[in-house]
């Protein structure tokens, strides 16, 4: 995936004014297929940026403040039907934050299917399967036995198709690591 400098440096502007808690983030692709996303629901407590004349939705989860699993949840609608990248990552800080291990467990969506959003299948040879190159966590996962940890600069993502007007509301478990 390649990294977009202007929502990198947006995030970071945005959360400057925040405190310097680690958060998650999840970004909707539609560049590759020409699909554009209109916001819906902010996550609460955080910050969205829209890119690539919206075809990129950048949504940053509330500052973690504790080691509790959080909700983190947004909605956006799709102008066409086709196939985006949904990417689970952490989100940018300044400081000495900002590369922190963020774990999910438990993403779900609604008007879109996602494939082991609770990180528990594995294909014949023990790979997890729908998730590219994941990072599975143990002992503290919200749900079953694993969830996934992700870093702003070792990201996960699964393709998931959308349809055309058909609002995707995206719903993850998120918390940090350490204290
Ligand atoms: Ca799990």
């Amino acid at each position: 995936m390649i990294k977009t400098l202007g929502c990198a440096i947006l995030m970071a502007l945005g959360m400057s004014l925040m405190a310097a808690e680690p958060a998650a983030r999840i970004d909707i692709d539609g560049k590759d297929a020409g699909i554009t996303l209109t916001l819906g629901d902010k996550p609460a407590g955080g910050n969205v940026v829209m890119l690539e004349d919206n075809a990129l939705l950048c949504a940053e989860s509330a500052p973690l403040a504790t080691t509790d699993w959080q909700t983190f949840s947004f909605s956006f609608t799709p102008s066409k039907d086709g196939i985006v990248a949904l990417v689970l990552e952490g989100g940018r800080t300044l400081g000495d934050n900002n590369s922190f291990w963020i774990c999910f467990d438990h993403v779900e969506a609604t008007g879109a299917a996602i494939v082991d959003g609770g990180f528990e299948t594995r294909d014949v040879t023990g790979r997890p399967v729908g998730w590219s190159i994941p990072d599975l966590y143990q002992y503290i996962s919200f749900k079953g036995d694993f969830c996934v940890r992700v870093r702003y600069d070792k990201p996960i993502q699964q393709k998931i198709t959308v349809k055309a007007g058909q609002t995707v509301t995206i719903k993850a478990k998120i918390r940090k690591i350490k204290a």
